[in-house]
């Protein structure tokens, strides 16, 4: 890759010392500066001083041991007295020569010492640029290099923990493990390409056949855990409907743990909508408490409101929508559920605290029959009965909202360890199955091994393209762009 082609990368096996704070921006109790690059000892020795004793140079720092000293600058002004660390190669984080120092937290002294190291020969990293050097070093391929991007991104446990798996490598080996299994197949294929006229004796082709099915299986199977891995990364946003005064902010309020939204005993309380960001059971989720929806009685304010609320629903990946289960459902309930369109949604009853009225269940029971969706199935909405007013009973509210987030059916891949979080994988992962389908059908109608060979080629390239196999500089600089500098 060249540099002319795209000035951001350098080229694999640069030799530039390289220098940025790794730790975020402002103060802090301590900073973290890296410098990287062949040798680069050179340039720290320049800018650190073995404990009090004034111009002692370090021979020969400890390798991976933290050594207390001070930092001076180029004409030997003290800068901070800090602990330094050696990783040399190939035992670093990029596998070069990579010094970590930890100093005082001020943005002026994190200053001062990269300054020092620049008149040292180090230049400023760009972002991403220690990973991006791991991956050209060979440490980690390019799916573990966007889980380094993922976990400094997550927002919940849950998202660290498949991030954390992706870097260890786990959607790695599956990908290359799949990979091997479409490069056998290439092969058979291949082998065959001269002796066209030669019939595969038939128990070769069903094991071709079968072959080509459990590898389709085992892409879709990944591909399944795209849905859940989109949640983790983006979110979801979880809108809070229903008719007035049903105790929409209060479980609002309850959910978040604090009385963040207005509650009072009055039909239309809430006019705007208002969003808080909150971990549900390891998903981030987006809660929007909004203006209840009725007909009747609005004015202009409420009016506005309730457009807003329609706004939201329809934007939303689910809502909640929350009935007083005290009170025999009416038509204001029902407009209220029509306005949802389809929107997937949960039903929560809520005020169950409170003795209901003796023909509401009959009610419910008429209005929350199964729905059906665009394919025309019978969906079951989830309905729930919580009070917003005792806390212990959200649990199984927050247990019906992780299953309708995650949908069921995707637990057995995240106990095995993947869950592909990014979107470019789940892309690739596309392109591979619609090649291997393509060739497993020309295959399979006996056509000229040629065609087939074409897309399963098409499949491999995709596949690589996940580890970084085939080295592509604007899918590099796109991912290497998302990270902060100093990683
Ligand atoms: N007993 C009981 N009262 C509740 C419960 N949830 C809410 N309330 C009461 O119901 C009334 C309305 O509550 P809100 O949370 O303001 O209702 P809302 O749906 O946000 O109302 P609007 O903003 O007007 O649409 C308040 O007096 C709450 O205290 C509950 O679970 N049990
Ligand atoms: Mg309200």
């Amino acid at each position: 890759m060249s540099e002319q082609q795209n000035p951001r990368l350098d080229p694999p096996g640069s030799r530039d010392w390289i220098v940025a704070p790794a730790t975020a921006a402002g103060s802090g109790a301590i900073a973290v500066v890296r410098l990287d690059g062949p040798g680069c000892w050179r340039a720290a020795s320049k800018v650190w001083r073995v404990s009090s004793r004034s111009d002692e140079l370090p021979a020969s720092p400890l390798a991976r041991r933290l050594t207390l000293g001070r930092l001076v600058d180029e004409s030997g002004a003290e800068i901070d007295e800090a602990m330094v660390a050696f990783f040399p190669a190939p035992h670093s984080y990029t596998r070069n020569d990579l010094v970590e120092f930890q100093c005082h937290g001020s943005p002026a002294v994190v200053s001062a010492l990269i300054d020092a190291l620049l008149a040292a020969g180090a230049r400023m990293a760009r972002p991403g640029e220690f990973t991006l050097r791991a991956f050209f070093n060979g440490r980690i391929d390019l799916a573990q290099a966007e889980g380094v991007a993922n976990l400094i991104a997550s927002r919940t446990r849950k998202a660290g923990r498949a991030a954390l798996r992706q870097i260890e490598g786990g959607l790695s080996e599956e990908v290359l493990s799949l990979r091997d299994r479409a490069i056998d197949l290439a092969a058979e294929i291949e082998a065959r390409l001269d002796f066209p006229d030669e019939e595969i004796p038939p128990a070769d082709r069903k094991k071709m056949l079968d072959a080509f099915e459990s590898l389709e299986t085992g892409i879709e199977r990944l591909i399944a855990t795209a849905r859940k891995g989109r949640l983790l990364r983006d979110g979801a946003r979880v809108a809070i409907a229903g008719k007035p005064n049903t105790g929409k902010s209060s479980l609002f309020n309850a959910l978040l743990g604090i009385e963040r939204a207005l509650v009072t005993p009055r039909p239309g309380t809430t006019r705007d909508t208002i969003e808080a960001t909150l971990d549900i059971r390891g998903i981030p989720v987006v809660l929007i408490d909004t203006a209840g929806v009725r007909s009747e009685g609005t004015g202009e304010i409420e009016r506005l409101g309730i457009e807003r609320t329609l706004r939201e629903v329809e934007g939303a990946d689910l809502v909640l929508f929350v009935a007083d289960a005290s009170r025999r459902p009416d038509d204001e309930d029902r407009k209220s559920l029509d306005a949802l369109g389809s929107t997937r949604r949960i039903v929560v009853l809520n005020k169950n605290d409170l003795p209901p009225a003796s023909d509401a269940a009959e009610g419910f029971s008429g209005l929350f029959s199964p729905s059906r969706d665009s394919s025309d199935r019978e969906t079951e909405t989830p309905v729930v009965r919580v009070s917003a007013l005792q806390h212990a009973t959200l649990q199984p509210l927050e247990t019906a909202l992780e299953r309708s987030l995650t949908g069921t059916g995707e637990e057995a891949s995240e106990r095995e360890g993947t869950i592909v979080t990014n979107l470019r994988h789940e892309e690739r992962l596309h392109v591979a199955i619609e090649g291997i389908r393509r060739a497993h059908d020309a295959f399979a109608r006996r056509e000229s091994g040629e065609c087939a060979m074409i897309d399963l080629n098409e499949a491999l390239d995709s596949l690589g393209a996940i580890l970084g196999l085939t080295l592509d500089d604007a899918v590099l600089s796109r991912v290497f762009n998302r990270f902060c500098i100093g990683k």
